[in-house]
């Protein structure tokens, strides 16, 4: 196996086996055709980035049924929205600037541009999510971003001022032809700023769900600088985020246009302190991963023993991998209660565990409920907490360690 950026050999340090697309909820019929791979994940120790060693076709995860919805979350509505407004004031954009985001989903983020009367171009190739942002007045491309869609845009459009994408680099394996397309669309003094869930929250919360299909790369700065250095460009700043249980937001110039930042440097010295330049580190992770999926087993089998009720929040596209590595099944689930209406009313990918509206959340009154959307926990814990209380239910969660969290 070779890494998909430096081409050096890789082996991968941890195997979660059989999976299914984390995004493929299906109903009783198509489970005869379910769709698997093998799901294992590989450091490179010369380019230093962690990657999966095998992903499913792109039209296999992205087509006209995607079934995440970005808007779910009132909370990352305003993480867009402020995102959106730095993005304006660091690059003084107005009326005549044009503002490119890659992976816009429904809209969540460039509707900002739009409100505020921006040049803009979203870039969605899920066609159902990228109808919604249409409908929303956004100027949508359809397709799938590479440096063949890049060039496309320079003809029908013009250079950007900012290239923007919020948790969709880590979603696409031909990072070279990407890389290649910023650097062609980006102006001499365009800013390319990207987020993505951060190698180093993912190792240091445990967080093995945040590995699935769609996630190919597991970012951190000592890779992205490395891989923006292979196209002239350069990785100018590193912005930590709380979002998706701790991101990393990363800005890249063409070399030399921008001073360098001081947080550079020091993201890049705590990585090497955390290990993430070591093989060592992530065998470690491979074995705290190993010691959840066996305590969260046994919790779900215990409390099944007791005859509890247990329902999961979120039926997350992290939650297929805790579901098919840690052999959750339907008997140690009831439902998993998700707001997304195309998930309602179909079964989980590979478990089967069924999906069901918010409202049967409401009715069934649970004994525990595992929270899938962990990432979402200040949101949900929230506007939950009356009714957990009222019902004397308890949350579970796995990341960073298996706990029933106290009433
Ligand atoms: O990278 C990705 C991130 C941005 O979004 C994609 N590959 C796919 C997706 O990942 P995910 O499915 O793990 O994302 P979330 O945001 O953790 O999904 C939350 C799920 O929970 C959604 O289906 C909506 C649902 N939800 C809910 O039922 N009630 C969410 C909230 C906040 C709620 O209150
Ligand atoms: N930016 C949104 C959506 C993230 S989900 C948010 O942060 O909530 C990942 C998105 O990336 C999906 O909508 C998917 O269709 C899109 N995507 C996948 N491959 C892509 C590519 N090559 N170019 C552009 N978007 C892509």
């Amino acid at each position: 196996m070779n890494c998909l950026i430096c081409k050096n050999s890789i082996t991968p340090f941890v195997d979660f086996g059989k999976m299914p697309i984390a995004n493929g909820f299906l109903v009783q019929d198509q489970i005869k055709d379910e769709y698997f791979f093998s799901l294992k994940v590989a450091f490179c120790e010369h380019c230093k980035m962690v990657q999966l060693t095998e992903q499913p076709d792109r039209e296999k995860m992205f087509h006209e049924n995607y079934a995440f919805f970005s808007s779910t979350s009132e909370y990352m509505k305003l993480h867009f929205k402020d995102f959106a407004n730095s993005v304006i004031k660091l690059q003084s954009l107005t009326k005549d600037s044009f503002v490119v985001e890659i992976g816009c989903n429904d809209g969540i983020m460039i509707q900002n541009f739009k409100n505020q009367d921006i040049g803009h171009l979203g870039v969605e190739p899920s066609k159902n999510v990228a109808a919604v942002a249409k409908e929303k007045g956004v100027n949508v491309v359809s397709e799938f971003f590479d440096v063949t869609l890049a060039k496309k845009i320079i003809s029908e459009y013009k250079k950007a001022d900012a290239i923007l994408s919020a948790n969709v680099m880590c979603h696409i394996p031909y990072m070279h032809s990407v890389f290649e397309g910023i650097k062609e669309l980006l102006k001499e003094d365009g800013l390319f700023i990207f987020e993505d869930p951060y190698l180093g929250d993912i190792v240091e919360k445990n967080s093995f769900d945040q590995i699935y299909d769609e996630h190919v790369f597991y970012f951190s700065a000592l890779s992205v600088s490395k891989l923006a250095e292979m196209h002239n460009l350069e990785l100018v700043d590193t912005i930590k985020q709380s979002t998706h249980g701790g991101s990393m937001r990363y800005v890249i110039a063409h070399k030399g246009t921008k001073e360098v930042s001081q947080s550079v440097k020091s993201t890049i010295e705590n990585e090497i302190s955390l290990g993430l330049d070591n093989k060592k580190t992530f065998e470690n992770f491979a074995n705290n991963v190993a010691n959840i999926k066996t305590d969260l087993h046994a919790i779900l089998s215990d409390l099944k023993a007791k005859n509890k009720k247990v329902v999961a929040y979120g039926a997350t596209s992290k939650s297929t991998t805790v579901t098919n590595y840690c052999n959750i099944t339907p008997d140690l689930i009831e439902f998993v209660s998700d707001t997304t209406p195309i998930k309602q009313n179909k079964l989980t990918p590979g478990a089967h565990i069924p999906v069901l509206p918010y409202e049967e959340f409401r009715k069934a009154k649970p004994d525990f409920v595992l929270l899938f959307a962990w990432n979402h926990a200040k949101e949900i814990m929230s506007k939950e907490a009356e009714f957990m209380q009222s019902i004397g239910a308890q949350w579970i969660v796995y990341v960073p360690k298996v706990e029933i969290l106290n009433p």
